[in-house]
């Protein structure tokens, strides 16, 4: 099985709606299971910010898909969530990206993971942050790593190192 993580974002209409939609049609495919999804968070536009606010997730799918198979099947749930490509970077109902798929790194014409900005970008990275915290790999970029996880004081006052 392939572990693959997705942003899911929405800034038209009923946003909420938009990311609830999408996740639910992701689960509902043969194939693809949504393991964890991370809260929700509003998020100020970055890249063309003349448009409203988004609503920005993060979910984890295992899936036996192949990556570029997953790419179809993240457009197809975009189209049916009424998506039309008009400015670049513009308002859309839903925008699903592959930000990581394993620790596959894919470069083709239509698709490259690791997502290439997911590291400078907030509305990625918190809400990845928050469900998959020791996918610290990706935030070396930023030279700051998960280093030791530290549960409560008892872990820096007890023990050895
Ligand atoms: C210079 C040039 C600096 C371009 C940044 C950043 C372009 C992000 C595109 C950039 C640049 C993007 C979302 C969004 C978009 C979203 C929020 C993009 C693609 N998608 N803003 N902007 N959430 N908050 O999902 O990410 S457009
Ligand atoms: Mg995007
Ligand atoms: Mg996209």
């Amino acid at each position: 099985m392939n572990v693959v993580y997705l942003s899911i974002g929405s800034n038209i209409g009923d946003r909420y709606h938009h990311l609830r939609e999408a996740v639910r049609a992701l689960h509902v495919h043969e194939g693809l299971t949504v393991t964890s999804v991370s809260s929700v968070y509003e998020t100020v536009p970055v890249g063309f910010t003349n448009q409203a606010d988004f609503l920005n997730m993060v979910v984890c799918v295992e899936t036996g898909l192949a990556a570029h198979d997953l790419l179809e099947v993240c457009k197809n749930i975009e189209h049916g969530l009424g998506r039309i490509r008009t400015i670049r970077w513009g308002p859309r109902t839903a925008d699903l990206d592959i930000l990581l798929y394993n620790n596959d790194n894919i470069k083709t014409e239509n698709l490259i993971v690791p997502h290439p900005r997911m590291h400078e970008r907030a509305f990625v990275l918190i809400p990845l942050l928050e469900i998959a915290p020791l996918m610290a790999s990706p935030m070396v970029d930023t030279g700051v790593i998960l280093w030791k996880k530290v549960n409560g004081v008892n872990d820096l006052l007890q023990g050895g190192e």
